[in-house]
Protein backbone atom coordinates (compact mmCIF):
# COMPACT_ATOMS: atom_id res chain seq x y z
CA UNK A 1 0.00 0.00 0.00
CA UNK A 2 1.18 3.71 -0.53
CA UNK A 3 2.48 5.63 1.99
CA UNK A 4 0.13 8.39 2.75
CA UNK A 5 0.64 12.02 4.26
CA UNK A 6 -2.39 15.21 4.81
CA UNK A 7 -2.45 17.62 7.57
CA UNK A 8 -4.86 16.47 10.47
CA UNK A 9 -5.25 19.84 11.55
CA UNK A 10 -7.07 22.93 9.53
CA UNK A 11 -4.42 24.16 6.72
CA UNK A 12 -4.77 28.11 8.03
CA UNK A 13 -2.94 30.28 9.79
CA UNK A 14 -2.99 29.35 13.29
CA UNK A 15 -0.46 28.56 16.16
CA UNK A 16 0.57 24.90 14.73
CA UNK A 17 -0.36 22.98 12.15
CA UNK A 18 -0.05 19.16 12.46
CA UNK A 19 0.86 16.60 9.62
CA UNK A 20 0.11 13.08 9.82
CA UNK A 21 2.26 10.20 7.40
CA UNK A 22 1.47 6.73 7.14
CA UNK A 23 2.63 3.58 5.54
CA UNK A 24 6.02 1.60 5.44
CA UNK A 25 7.86 4.49 4.04
CA UNK A 26 6.85 6.59 6.88
CA UNK A 27 10.02 6.50 8.58
CA UNK A 28 11.87 7.76 5.85
CA UNK A 29 11.39 11.67 7.05
CA UNK A 30 13.93 10.89 9.01
CA UNK A 31 15.87 12.46 6.09
CA UNK A 32 14.38 15.56 7.02
CA UNK A 33 14.40 15.95 10.98
CA UNK A 34 17.02 16.56 13.23
CA UNK A 35 17.88 16.81 16.99
CA UNK A 36 20.17 19.10 18.24
CA UNK A 37 21.74 19.61 15.07
CA UNK A 38 22.03 16.05 14.44
CA UNK A 39 20.04 13.69 11.66
CA UNK A 40 18.07 11.81 14.19
CA UNK A 41 19.62 8.04 14.51
CA UNK A 42 17.37 5.51 16.94
CA UNK A 43 14.38 6.87 18.19
CA UNK A 44 11.85 5.67 20.75
CA UNK A 45 8.30 5.26 19.79
CA UNK A 46 5.59 7.07 21.17
CA UNK A 47 7.89 9.39 22.63
CA UNK A 48 7.73 13.72 21.58
CA UNK A 49 10.51 14.64 19.99
CA UNK A 50 11.61 18.68 19.79
CA UNK A 51 13.89 19.02 16.75
CA UNK A 52 14.22 20.78 13.35
CA UNK A 53 12.22 20.06 9.93
CA UNK A 54 15.08 20.96 7.52
CA UNK A 55 13.97 20.03 3.71
CA UNK A 56 14.78 21.79 0.47
CA UNK A 57 11.87 24.06 0.73
CA UNK A 58 11.62 24.67 4.50
CA UNK A 59 13.87 24.79 8.05
CA UNK A 60 11.36 25.14 10.69
CA UNK A 61 11.10 23.84 14.52
CA UNK A 62 8.73 21.18 14.99
CA UNK A 63 7.44 18.51 17.55
CA UNK A 64 7.02 15.36 16.13
CA UNK A 65 6.59 11.56 17.35
CA UNK A 66 6.40 8.12 15.90
CA UNK A 67 4.87 4.95 16.22
CA UNK A 68 5.65 1.73 15.01
CA UNK A 69 2.79 -0.21 13.46
CA UNK A 70 0.58 -1.71 14.51
CA UNK A 71 0.44 -0.21 17.29
CA UNK A 72 -1.01 2.91 15.40
CA UNK A 73 -4.26 4.60 14.41
CA UNK A 74 -4.15 3.28 11.38
CA UNK A 75 -1.76 0.19 11.96
CA UNK A 76 0.62 1.08 9.86
CA UNK A 77 4.25 2.75 10.84
CA UNK A 78 2.79 6.20 11.67
CA UNK A 79 4.56 9.70 12.00
CA UNK A 80 3.37 12.89 13.45
CA UNK A 81 4.50 16.69 13.03
CA UNK A 82 3.82 19.69 13.78
CA UNK A 83 5.09 22.98 12.32
CA UNK A 84 4.62 26.75 13.21
CA UNK A 85 0.92 27.52 11.90
CA UNK A 86 1.61 28.99 8.78
CA UNK A 87 0.29 27.11 5.55
CA UNK A 88 2.64 28.01 3.51
CA UNK A 89 5.09 26.46 5.62
CA UNK A 90 3.07 23.12 5.81
CA UNK A 91 2.41 23.36 1.77
CA UNK A 92 5.89 23.74 0.79
CA UNK A 93 6.97 20.91 3.54
CA UNK A 94 4.69 18.14 1.83
CA UNK A 95 5.78 18.87 -1.76
CA UNK A 96 9.78 17.70 0.13
CA UNK A 97 7.54 14.93 1.55
CA UNK A 98 6.03 13.83 -2.23
CA UNK A 99 9.77 13.56 -3.24
CA UNK A 100 10.12 10.80 -0.51
CA UNK A 101 7.25 8.70 -2.77
CA UNK A 102 4.50 9.86 -0.58
CA UNK A 103 1.39 10.40 -1.76
CA UNK A 104 -1.47 13.19 -0.50
CA UNK A 105 -4.18 11.59 1.16
CA UNK A 106 -7.50 10.87 0.13
CA UNK A 107 -10.39 12.13 2.58
CA UNK A 108 -10.99 9.34 5.20
CA UNK A 109 -8.24 7.45 3.91
CA UNK A 110 -6.31 6.79 7.90
CA UNK A 111 -9.60 5.99 8.80
CA UNK A 112 -10.07 3.25 6.01
CA UNK A 113 -6.79 1.88 6.69
CA UNK A 114 -7.35 1.34 10.35
CA UNK A 115 -10.80 -0.56 9.37
CA UNK A 116 -8.93 -2.26 6.62
CA UNK A 117 -5.35 -3.09 8.83
CA UNK A 118 -8.62 -4.31 12.04
CA UNK A 119 -7.78 -1.86 14.31
CA UNK A 120 -11.75 -0.68 14.31
CA UNK A 121 -14.68 -2.49 12.33
CA UNK A 122 -17.17 -0.87 9.83
CA UNK A 123 -19.54 0.81 12.75
CA UNK A 124 -16.42 2.35 14.50
CA UNK A 125 -14.97 4.00 11.45
CA UNK A 126 -18.47 5.79 10.93
CA UNK A 127 -18.88 6.28 14.33
CA UNK A 128 -15.12 8.43 14.31
CA UNK A 129 -16.55 10.55 11.60
CA UNK A 130 -20.15 10.76 14.17
CA UNK A 131 -17.91 12.02 16.53
CA UNK A 132 -16.92 15.15 14.24
CA UNK A 133 -20.10 15.67 12.83
CA UNK A 134 -22.45 15.75 15.87
CA UNK A 135 -24.47 19.13 16.84
CA UNK A 136 -25.33 18.08 20.30
CA UNK A 137 -23.47 16.70 23.64
CA UNK A 138 -25.76 14.00 23.70
CA UNK A 139 -24.45 13.37 20.37
CA UNK A 140 -20.66 13.06 20.75
CA UNK A 141 -21.31 11.24 23.98
CA UNK A 142 -23.20 8.37 21.61
CA UNK A 143 -20.88 8.53 19.30
CA UNK A 144 -17.85 8.12 21.12
CA UNK A 145 -19.49 5.19 22.93
CA UNK A 146 -19.71 3.49 19.52
CA UNK A 147 -16.60 4.29 19.14
CA UNK A 148 -15.59 2.28 21.93
CA UNK A 149 -17.86 -0.46 21.60
CA UNK A 150 -19.07 -0.69 18.26
CA UNK A 151 -22.48 -2.48 17.89
CA UNK A 152 -20.77 -5.87 18.59
CA UNK A 153 -22.54 -6.77 21.44
CA UNK A 154 -25.99 -6.15 20.18
CA UNK A 155 -25.30 -7.45 17.11
CA UNK A 156 -23.80 -10.70 18.88
CA UNK A 157 -27.45 -11.13 20.55
CA UNK A 158 -28.88 -11.19 17.23
CA UNK A 159 -26.46 -13.42 15.14
CA UNK A 160 -26.55 -16.15 17.65
CA UNK A 161 -30.00 -16.44 17.59
CA UNK A 162 -29.88 -16.70 13.99
CA UNK A 163 -27.08 -19.15 14.39
CA UNK A 164 -29.12 -21.29 16.71
CA UNK A 165 -32.21 -21.01 14.40
CA UNK A 166 -30.24 -22.08 11.45
CA UNK A 167 -28.95 -25.14 13.42
CA UNK A 168 -32.52 -26.52 13.89
CA UNK A 169 -33.47 -25.95 10.25
CA UNK A 170 -30.25 -27.19 8.40
CA UNK A 171 -30.45 -29.94 11.23
CA UNK A 172 -33.76 -30.95 8.86
CA UNK A 173 -33.22 -30.08 5.78
CA UNK A 174 -31.45 -33.74 5.54
CA UNK A 175 -34.92 -35.00 6.34
CA UNK A 176 -37.47 -33.52 4.07
CA UNK A 177 -40.37 -36.10 5.23
CA UNK A 178 -39.70 -35.21 9.02
CA UNK A 179 -41.53 -32.47 10.63
CA UNK A 180 -40.55 -29.95 13.34
CA UNK A 181 -41.90 -31.02 16.48
CA UNK A 182 -43.84 -29.30 18.83
CA UNK A 183 -41.12 -28.37 21.37
CA UNK A 184 -38.47 -27.46 18.29
CA UNK A 185 -41.27 -25.04 16.98
CA UNK A 186 -42.00 -22.89 19.85
CA UNK A 187 -38.61 -22.57 20.14
CA UNK A 188 -37.97 -21.33 16.61
CA UNK A 189 -40.88 -18.86 17.41
CA UNK A 190 -39.44 -17.83 20.39
CA UNK A 191 -36.08 -16.71 18.88
CA UNK A 192 -37.72 -15.06 15.60
CA UNK A 193 -39.19 -13.02 18.14
CA UNK A 194 -36.64 -12.23 19.86
CA UNK A 195 -34.55 -11.01 17.30
CA UNK A 196 -37.72 -9.02 16.08
CA UNK A 197 -37.89 -7.64 19.25
CA UNK A 198 -33.66 -6.57 18.58
CA UNK A 199 -34.12 -5.28 15.49
CA UNK A 200 -37.16 -3.23 15.62
CA UNK A 201 -35.14 -1.79 19.72
CA UNK A 202 -32.23 -1.23 17.53
CA UNK A 203 -33.94 0.80 14.30
CA UNK A 204 -35.51 2.79 16.70
CA UNK A 205 -32.45 4.46 17.70
CA UNK A 206 -32.28 5.96 14.22
CA UNK A 207 -34.52 8.79 15.02
CA UNK A 208 -32.38 10.08 17.91
CA UNK A 209 -29.22 9.75 15.35
CA UNK A 210 -31.60 12.33 13.06
CA UNK A 211 -31.56 14.78 16.14
CA UNK A 212 -27.99 14.56 16.75
CA UNK A 213 -27.03 15.76 13.32
CA UNK A 214 -29.83 17.71 11.84
CA UNK A 215 -31.68 18.76 15.24
CA UNK A 216 -34.80 18.93 16.46
CA UNK A 217 -37.80 20.57 14.17
CA UNK A 218 -39.58 22.94 15.41
CA UNK A 219 -42.67 24.32 13.77
CA UNK A 220 -43.99 27.65 14.42
CA UNK A 221 -47.84 27.71 12.98
CA UNK A 222 -50.85 29.77 13.17
CA UNK A 223 -53.53 32.46 11.69
CA UNK A 224 -51.74 34.89 9.64
CA UNK A 225 -50.77 38.13 11.98
CA UNK A 226 -50.75 35.96 15.06
CA UNK A 227 -47.18 36.98 15.91
CA UNK A 228 -45.30 33.29 14.29
CA UNK A 229 -42.51 35.30 12.63
CA UNK A 230 -41.55 37.82 15.51
CA UNK A 231 -41.51 34.94 17.75
CA UNK A 232 -39.19 33.67 15.70
CA UNK A 233 -37.01 36.65 15.73
CA UNK A 234 -37.23 36.84 19.68
CA UNK A 235 -36.24 32.97 19.36
CA UNK A 236 -33.31 33.96 17.73
CA UNK A 237 -32.36 37.13 18.97
CA UNK A 238 -32.28 39.05 15.60
CA UNK A 239 -35.07 40.45 13.07
CA UNK A 240 -34.48 37.63 10.79
CA UNK A 241 -38.13 37.36 9.33
CA UNK A 242 -40.48 40.44 8.30
CA UNK A 243 -42.90 41.04 10.63
CA UNK A 244 -45.71 43.88 10.08
CA UNK A 245 -49.47 44.63 10.63
CA UNK A 246 -50.16 43.09 7.43
CA UNK A 247 -52.05 39.61 7.64
CA UNK A 248 -50.09 37.03 5.18
CA UNK A 249 -46.59 38.41 5.50
CA UNK A 250 -44.76 35.46 5.49
CA UNK A 251 -44.92 33.68 2.43
CA UNK A 252 -42.17 30.70 2.75
CA UNK A 253 -40.93 28.86 4.64
CA UNK A 254 -37.52 30.33 6.63
CA UNK A 255 -35.40 27.63 8.62
CA UNK A 256 -33.00 28.76 11.19
CA UNK A 257 -30.56 26.95 13.66
CA UNK A 258 -30.37 27.46 17.51
CA UNK A 259 -29.23 25.46 20.13
CA UNK A 260 -31.26 25.42 23.36
CA UNK A 261 -29.54 23.95 26.41
CA UNK A 262 -27.00 21.99 24.27
CA UNK A 263 -29.67 20.37 22.12
CA UNK A 264 -29.35 21.52 18.45
CA UNK A 265 -32.69 22.80 16.92
CA UNK A 266 -34.23 23.56 13.47
CA UNK A 267 -36.68 26.18 13.68
CA UNK A 268 -39.21 26.93 11.38
CA UNK A 269 -41.32 29.96 10.95
CA UNK A 270 -43.94 29.35 8.29
CA UNK A 271 -47.00 31.08 6.24
CA UNK A 272 -50.15 31.61 8.13
CA UNK A 273 -52.62 29.18 7.64
CA UNK A 274 -56.10 30.80 6.10
CA UNK A 275 -58.71 29.87 3.43
CA UNK A 276 -59.13 33.58 1.40
CA UNK A 277 -55.79 33.86 0.21
CA UNK A 278 -53.67 34.31 -3.43
CA UNK A 279 -51.91 31.45 -5.25
CA UNK A 280 -48.52 32.32 -3.58
CA UNK A 281 -50.01 32.49 -0.34
CA UNK A 282 -51.83 29.16 -1.03
CA UNK A 283 -48.60 27.52 -2.08
CA UNK A 284 -47.07 29.03 1.38
CA UNK A 285 -50.02 27.40 3.39
CA UNK A 286 -49.52 23.68 1.69
CA UNK A 287 -46.00 24.03 2.67
CA UNK A 288 -46.84 25.10 6.94
CA UNK A 289 -49.25 22.31 6.48
CA UNK A 290 -46.62 19.67 5.37
CA UNK A 291 -43.63 21.32 7.83
CA UNK A 292 -46.39 20.68 10.59
CA UNK A 293 -46.28 17.14 9.94
CA UNK A 294 -42.68 16.77 9.60
CA UNK A 295 -41.70 18.59 13.05
CA UNK A 296 -40.95 17.32 15.99
CA UNK A 297 -42.43 19.87 18.14
CA UNK A 298 -45.09 22.33 17.19
CA UNK A 299 -45.65 25.60 18.91
CA UNK A 300 -49.60 26.56 17.70
CA UNK A 301 -49.94 30.29 18.23
CA UNK A 302 -53.56 32.34 19.09
CA UNK A 303 -53.78 35.79 19.13
CA UNK A 304 -55.33 36.58 22.67
CA UNK A 305 -56.49 40.21 21.54
CA UNK A 306 -58.48 38.79 18.76
CA UNK A 307 -61.67 36.30 18.61
CA UNK A 308 -60.85 32.46 18.20
CA UNK A 309 -62.34 31.53 14.83
CA UNK A 310 -62.89 29.10 12.68
CA UNK A 311 -59.48 29.08 11.42
CA UNK A 312 -58.26 28.56 15.25
CA UNK A 313 -60.41 25.32 15.41
CA UNK A 314 -59.14 24.17 12.39
CA UNK A 315 -55.41 24.32 13.22
CA UNK A 316 -56.29 23.02 16.48
CA UNK A 317 -57.63 20.03 14.72
CA UNK A 318 -54.66 19.88 12.91
CA UNK A 319 -53.03 19.75 15.80
CA UNK A 320 -54.29 17.84 18.11
CA UNK A 321 -52.18 14.49 18.03
CA UNK A 322 -49.20 15.86 17.29
CA UNK A 323 -46.36 16.91 20.51
CA UNK A 324 -47.89 21.14 20.29
CA UNK A 325 -47.18 23.56 22.81
CA UNK A 326 -50.47 26.07 22.54
CA UNK A 327 -49.17 29.17 22.86
CA UNK A 328 -51.58 32.76 23.49
CA UNK A 329 -49.92 35.49 22.11
CA UNK A 330 -50.08 39.25 22.70
CA UNK A 331 -51.22 39.40 26.67
CA UNK A 332 -50.51 42.72 26.83
CA UNK A 333 -53.41 43.15 24.63
CA UNK A 334 -55.56 40.24 26.05
CA UNK A 335 -59.45 40.35 25.07
CA UNK A 336 -60.77 37.28 25.26
CA UNK A 337 -59.58 33.66 27.67
CA UNK A 338 -58.07 30.65 25.87
CA UNK A 339 -57.29 27.40 27.29
CA UNK A 340 -53.35 27.09 26.37
CA UNK A 341 -50.07 25.92 27.77
CA UNK A 342 -48.65 29.40 27.44
CA UNK A 343 -49.72 33.07 27.90
CA UNK A 344 -46.83 35.26 26.18
CA UNK A 345 -46.17 38.73 24.59
CA UNK A 346 -42.97 38.99 22.59
CA UNK A 347 -43.59 42.49 22.71
CA UNK A 348 -43.13 42.95 26.01
CA UNK A 349 -41.59 39.59 26.54
CA UNK A 350 -43.90 38.70 29.00
CA UNK A 351 -44.11 34.43 29.91
CA UNK A 352 -41.73 33.82 27.42
CA UNK A 353 -39.08 32.35 29.70
CA UNK A 354 -41.78 29.77 30.87
CA UNK A 355 -42.26 28.89 27.28
CA UNK A 356 -38.47 28.39 27.10
CA UNK A 357 -38.95 26.27 29.79
CA UNK A 358 -41.59 24.38 27.96
CA UNK A 359 -39.59 23.68 24.64
CA UNK A 360 -36.83 22.53 27.01
CA UNK A 361 -38.98 20.00 28.37
CA UNK A 362 -40.69 19.25 25.22
CA UNK A 363 -37.35 18.40 23.65
CA UNK A 364 -35.84 16.30 26.70
CA UNK A 365 -38.59 14.19 26.46
CA UNK A 366 -37.37 14.15 23.01
CA UNK A 367 -34.04 13.25 23.06
CA UNK A 368 -33.14 11.41 26.52
CA UNK A 369 -32.46 7.97 25.68
CA UNK A 370 -35.00 5.36 27.44
CA UNK A 371 -31.39 3.61 28.38
CA UNK A 372 -28.51 5.40 28.69
CA UNK A 373 -26.20 2.32 26.91
CA UNK A 374 -28.04 2.26 23.66
CA UNK A 375 -26.38 2.54 20.43
CA UNK A 376 -27.53 4.75 17.86
CA UNK A 377 -27.25 3.61 14.51
CA UNK A 378 -27.03 5.64 11.18
CA UNK A 379 -28.61 5.72 7.92
CA UNK A 380 -27.01 3.07 6.01
CA UNK A 381 -26.76 0.54 9.39
CA UNK A 382 -30.91 1.15 9.84
CA UNK A 383 -31.05 0.25 6.14
CA UNK A 384 -29.20 -2.77 6.53
CA UNK A 385 -31.12 -3.68 9.81
CA UNK A 386 -34.51 -2.97 8.00
CA UNK A 387 -33.91 -5.30 5.40
CA UNK A 388 -32.92 -7.88 8.10
CA UNK A 389 -35.83 -7.23 9.72
CA UNK A 390 -38.42 -7.44 7.08
CA UNK A 391 -36.04 -11.33 5.90
CA UNK A 392 -36.93 -12.28 9.71
CA UNK A 393 -40.53 -11.19 9.56
CA UNK A 394 -41.03 -13.41 5.90
CA UNK A 395 -39.29 -16.50 7.95
CA UNK A 396 -41.72 -16.49 10.60
CA UNK A 397 -44.66 -15.85 8.48
CA UNK A 398 -43.71 -18.38 6.47
CA UNK A 399 -42.51 -20.80 8.85
CA UNK A 400 -44.71 -23.63 8.45
CA UNK A 401 -45.31 -23.96 5.11
CA UNK A 402 -42.03 -22.91 3.65
CA UNK A 403 -39.43 -25.51 2.72
CA UNK A 404 -36.70 -25.86 4.79
CA UNK A 405 -33.87 -25.48 2.37
CA UNK A 406 -35.57 -21.79 1.28
CA UNK A 407 -35.48 -20.64 4.93
CA UNK A 408 -32.05 -21.81 5.33
CA UNK A 409 -31.09 -19.85 2.27
CA UNK A 410 -32.95 -16.66 4.30
CA UNK A 411 -31.12 -16.64 7.13
CA UNK A 412 -27.91 -17.43 5.96
CA UNK A 413 -28.57 -14.32 3.86
CA UNK A 414 -29.45 -12.72 7.34
CA UNK A 415 -26.34 -13.48 8.87
CA UNK A 416 -24.93 -12.10 5.31
CA UNK A 417 -26.21 -8.54 6.28
CA UNK A 418 -24.84 -8.50 9.71
CA UNK A 419 -21.49 -9.28 8.19
CA UNK A 420 -21.72 -6.26 6.26
CA UNK A 421 -22.55 -4.14 8.99
CA UNK A 422 -19.24 -4.90 10.84
CA UNK A 423 -17.36 -4.74 7.75
CA UNK A 424 -16.86 -8.13 7.67
CA UNK A 425 -17.87 -8.52 4.42
CA UNK A 426 -17.78 -4.99 2.38
CA UNK A 427 -17.24 -3.77 -1.32
CA UNK A 428 -15.08 -1.36 -2.74
CA UNK A 429 -18.32 0.87 -2.94
CA UNK A 430 -19.33 0.39 0.54
CA UNK A 431 -16.57 1.96 1.70
CA UNK A 432 -15.95 4.71 -1.22
CA UNK A 433 -19.53 5.85 0.09
CA UNK A 434 -18.44 5.77 3.79
CA UNK A 435 -14.91 7.27 3.74
CA UNK A 436 -15.52 10.11 0.95
CA UNK A 437 -17.84 11.74 3.28
CA UNK A 438 -14.93 12.25 5.86
CA UNK A 439 -12.68 15.53 5.76
CA UNK A 440 -8.73 14.91 4.47
CA UNK A 441 -6.24 13.86 7.27
CA UNK A 442 -9.23 12.34 8.98
N1 LIG B 1 -49.29 43.99 20.88
C1 LIG B 1 -48.60 43.00 20.40
N2 LIG B 1 -48.37 42.92 19.08
C2 LIG B 1 -47.66 41.87 18.60
C3 LIG B 1 -47.16 40.87 19.45
N3 LIG B 1 -46.52 39.96 18.69
C4 LIG B 1 -46.61 40.39 17.42
N4 LIG B 1 -47.29 41.55 17.35
C5 LIG B 1 -47.62 42.30 16.15
O1 LIG B 1 -48.49 41.53 15.33
C6 LIG B 1 -48.26 41.80 13.94
C7 LIG B 1 -48.06 40.50 13.17
O2 LIG B 1 -46.85 39.92 13.57
P1 LIG B 1 -46.08 38.85 12.67
O3 LIG B 1 -44.99 38.32 13.51
O4 LIG B 1 -45.74 39.42 11.36
O5 LIG B 1 -47.21 37.76 12.50
P2 LIG B 1 -47.19 36.40 11.68
O6 LIG B 1 -47.95 35.42 12.47
O7 LIG B 1 -45.82 36.04 11.30
O8 LIG B 1 -48.04 36.77 10.42
P3 LIG B 1 -48.01 36.14 8.93
O9 LIG B 1 -46.59 36.08 8.51
O10 LIG B 1 -48.79 37.13 8.16
O11 LIG B 1 -48.68 34.83 8.99
C8 LIG B 1 -47.08 42.73 13.88
O12 LIG B 1 -47.54 44.05 13.72
C9 LIG B 1 -46.41 42.57 15.25
O13 LIG B 1 -45.71 43.72 15.66
C10 LIG B 1 -47.44 40.98 20.86
O14 LIG B 1 -47.06 40.17 21.69
N5 LIG B 1 -48.16 42.05 21.26
MG1 LIG C 1 -44.93 35.80 9.51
Amino acid sequence: MDTIVAPITPLFRSSVITIRISGNRAFKIKEYLFVKGKPIQDIKYRYVYYGEFVSKNVNDDCLFYFFKGPNSYTGEDVVEISFHGNPLIVQNALQDIFKLNIRLAEPGEFTKRAFLNGKIDLVQAEAVYELIESKSITGIHASFIKLKKGLQSQLNKIKDNLIDLLSVVEAYVDFPDEDLSDYELQYVYEKLDDVITNLQFMIKSFDMNRYNTEGVKIAIVGKPNVGKSSLMNYLLRENRVIVSEIPGTTRDIIEEEIVINGYPIKLIDTAGIRESADKLERIGIEYSKKKLDEADIILAIFDLSDEIDEMDEKILKLVKDKKVILVGNKVDMKKIDFDCDVEISVKTGEGIEYLFELIEDRIKSIVSLEDEGVIIINERQKFMFEEILDTVIEVKSNFENRTLDILAVDLHYCLSKISEITGEIYTEDILKNIFTKFCIGK
